[in-house]
């Protein structure tokens, strides 16, 4: 069997997202601040520059980090979800030879939307974590950490609160899945086998091919998901029973379609080291889980 078919543990994909969180959390944190934050009409929004240097005057560097209990909770069921199924998929499709890039797509896209649904309530306390201090103190959550938080969103709104914007979330994950997953596949294979036209260079499998070609991955991901993100994101902030189609509605009168593209800046100067953090994380844990395993762990992985 070749080696790229060969299992590898399932939550091999949350911990290389995890590790890559943790590096690109104060984007996240300046992207859902601006989402959030409703700008009025004839006002400029608030640059993610503006936005950053706000929250240094909090706490410093420390209020950079606010939330990455929520960040990393919700790598590691999002993000181990939505790649560990990926990766089962795939397993199980190179059975019958090589899959095509379509059927490799649809697996994406199915599996980000597992994720998306595994991931949702983390992703809740993540959106109101970061952006509590924006609010007014009478309408803060307080959450101290992920599992406080967990708890009390539980307790307060139940089923409701834990699910909240799950259409929209999970919407979003499957466009992220289908464009940042397949497309990375995409310009993996494509780089692999064609050189680089201008530059005239052929790039091995290596490192900077995965830099590359998850770079190019994270820059498709981040258009194509901007609207889905700051919906889900304002849906999430409110503990009320607003619907999406209703917060369009108003947020479109209110601050004209520009909404839509709100935080795109962070969004992508985060999803794109992000995926590159990722991809690379992923390809050199798979590396080191080859050496360290026998040829028969292919026999025990697959339960
Ligand atoms: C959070 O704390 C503020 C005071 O800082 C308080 O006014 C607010 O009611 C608290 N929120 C909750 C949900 O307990
Ligand atoms: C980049 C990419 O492949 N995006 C696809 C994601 O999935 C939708 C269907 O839900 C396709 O239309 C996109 O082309």
């Amino acid at each position: 069997m070749p080696q790229q078919s060969r299992g590898y543990p399932f939550w091999l994909g949350g911990v290389a997202a995890s590790i890559a969180a943790c590096c690109t959390h104060p984007l996240d944190l300046t992207k859902v601040r601006m989402q959030t934050l409703k700008s009025t009409p004839g006002t400029k929004a608030l640059s993610a520059f503006g936005v950053l240097r706000a929250t240094l005057d909090e706490r410093g560097i420390r209020s950079l980090y606010t939330g990455i209990t929520a960040s990393v909770f919700r790598q590691m069921t999002y993000s181990l979800v939505r790649m560990g199924s990926y990766e089962k998929m795939k397993l199980h499709m190179s059975r019958d030879g090589q899959p095509s890039s379509g059927k490799l797509l649809l697996a994406a896209m199915a599996a980000g939307g597992l994720g998306g649904i595994a991931g949702n309530p983390a992703d809740v306390l993540l959106v109101r974590m970061t952006s509590d201090t924006m609010r007014p103190p009478e309408k803060r959550y307080n959450y101290s950490n992920a599992l406080t938080g967990l708890i009390s969103l539980a307790k307060t709104e139940g089923i409701k609160g834990l699910t909240r914007g799950i259409g929209t979330n999970t919407i979003r994950a499957v466009l992220m899945n289908g464009s940042q997953v397949g497309s990375y596949d995409y310009f993996k294979w494509r780089l692999l086998h064609h050189r680089i036209p201008i530059l005239d260079v052929q790039l091995k499998d290596n490192i900077l091919l995965h830099t590359v070609a998850s770079g190019l991955a994270g820059l498709v991901a981040t258009t194509v998901c901007a609207p889905a993100d700051v919906l889900k994101a304002r849906l999430m902030s409110q503990s009320g029973n607003v619907g999406p189609l209703t917060i369009l509605k108003r947020s479109l009168q209110q601050e004209g379609p520009r909404f839509l593209f709100k935080g795109w800046t962070p969004a992508f100067v985060r999803l794109g080291p992000n995926t590159v953090l990722l991809f690379v994380f992923f390809e050199q844990l798979k590396k080191g889980w080859d050496s360290m395993t026998l040829r028969d762990f292919e026999l025990i992985v697959d339960d």
